[in-house]
């Protein structure tokens, strides 16, 4: 098997190389140090206390491990608030007193059996591109990357996010690879994560279609029987680091130290094709449409029918629905910095669908 260390660079060395090579991102995972420190918000949202003051009343789902991507792994799941969960990072002890009666998915001696701590890995707390919070990260991607995700219709709400991931040693995210052809980041305010990737060109070696993704810690060549030719990329993500995941490249994340992180994902230049293409924001658009056909056919003015409703599949309903959202607002929009992405959006989804 091969492994390599994922490079690990300042935001200056990674501007330079930036600029010489756009599909720097994809090429490659990085660790990039030295500027997430200054985000405005950096010291206050390392702090138990904080979060729990800001966010406490927000619902919040605790599973272990963080989600499963093998038929064999077993999930369990409570329901709960953040500040409940918050309780239980800074006392582990009491989650039986904490979460008795809400399992939602296994129960007490599930939990117990797996010996992995409950990890609330998916803490929506920004619903648009233009909520405030988003200062509070300022830049959230380092020089000269230019995100793209305020000029894409309904991005916060298709899958893609801003996250805060608050977890114990031991919190799993198991290897997967994230929706949306989106590319990710992954930034530690405070404690340690390990973090394992394979690239797309591997994903064929660490996923199989019967079984679901391989689990790099334990290897199993009956279901992976090509696993050790996959290269595998490994970094410690220390506080003050961010890492960033290309558009398809597999992770499994587990937490080393007690962590406190947000994850974000985003469209560029160079993953806009893929974003547009992508199955998964389609299928959510179609599903919200097909549960409440009238609120938006009113609003697309007769290009798009009941009966197709009834009929397309939710994915192709959500490409339609997204490519007449796209040409209402190519009209009507003339803001310079939108206007030639949703063009280039809606170009790419038209060539899905000849
Ligand atoms: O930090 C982690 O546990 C991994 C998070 C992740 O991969 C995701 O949210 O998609
Ligand atoms: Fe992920």
């Amino acid at each position: 098997m091969k492994q390599r260390a994922i490079p690990v660079v300042t935001a200056e060395e990674f501007e330079l190389r930036f600029a010489e090579n756009p599909r720097l991102l994809h090429d490659s995972p990085w660790v990039v140090n030295g500027y997430s420190e200054h985000w405005p918000g950096y010291r206050k949202w390392r702090e138990i206390d904080y979060l729990r003051s800001r966010l406490g009343a927000l619902k919040a789902f605790a599973k272990a491990p963080n989600f499963v991507t093998h038929v064999r792994d077993e999930l369990v799941s409570v329901e709960t608030d953040f500040a409940r969960y918050l309780d239980y990072i800074s006392d582990p002890d009491r989650v039986r007193e904490l979460y008795e009666g809400h399992w939602l998915e296994g129960s007490y001696e599930a939990f117990a059996a797996q010996d992995l701590p409950l990890y609330c890995g998916t803490l929506r707390f920004v619903h648009s591109a233009q909520d405030p919070i988003f200062d509070e990260f300022k830049p959230l991607v380092p020089r000269p990357i230019e995100t793209w995700n305020h000029a894409l219709p309904y991005y916060y709400s298709l899958f893609n996010h801003l996250w805060l991931l608050v977890s114990l040693p031991g919190a799993l995210t198991p290897l997967h690879v994230d929706n949306n052809g989106t590319i990710a980041l992954i930034a530690q305010l405070r404690g340690r994560k390990r973090a394992t990737l394979y690239s797309p060109d591997d994903h064929r070696h660490v996923y199989n279609p019967a079984v679901g993704y391989l689990d790099p810690e334990r290897p199993d060549a009956k279901d992976f029987p090509t696993w050790q030719d996959a290269e595998k990329w490994t970094a410690d993500v220390e506080e003050g680091q961010v890492l960033f995941v290309g558009t398809g490249w597999a992770h499994h994340v587990c937490t080393v130290e007690k962590s406190i992180s947000i994850s974000f994902d985003f469209v560029d230049a160079s993953n806009l094709a893929d974003y547009a293409r992508s199955a998964d924001w389609a299928m959510m658009l179609g599903k919200r449409v097909q549960k409440n056909p009238d609120i938006f056919l009113s609003k697309l003015g007769g290009t798009l029918t009941h009966a197709q409703v009834e009929t397309l599949s939710d994915i192709e309903i959500g490409r339609r629905v997204m490519a007449e959202i796209l040409r209402a607002a190519t009209v009507s929009d003339s803001s310079a910095n939108t206007q030639p992405i949703r063009e280039a959006y809606l170009h790419h989804l038209m060539q899905l669908a000849t």
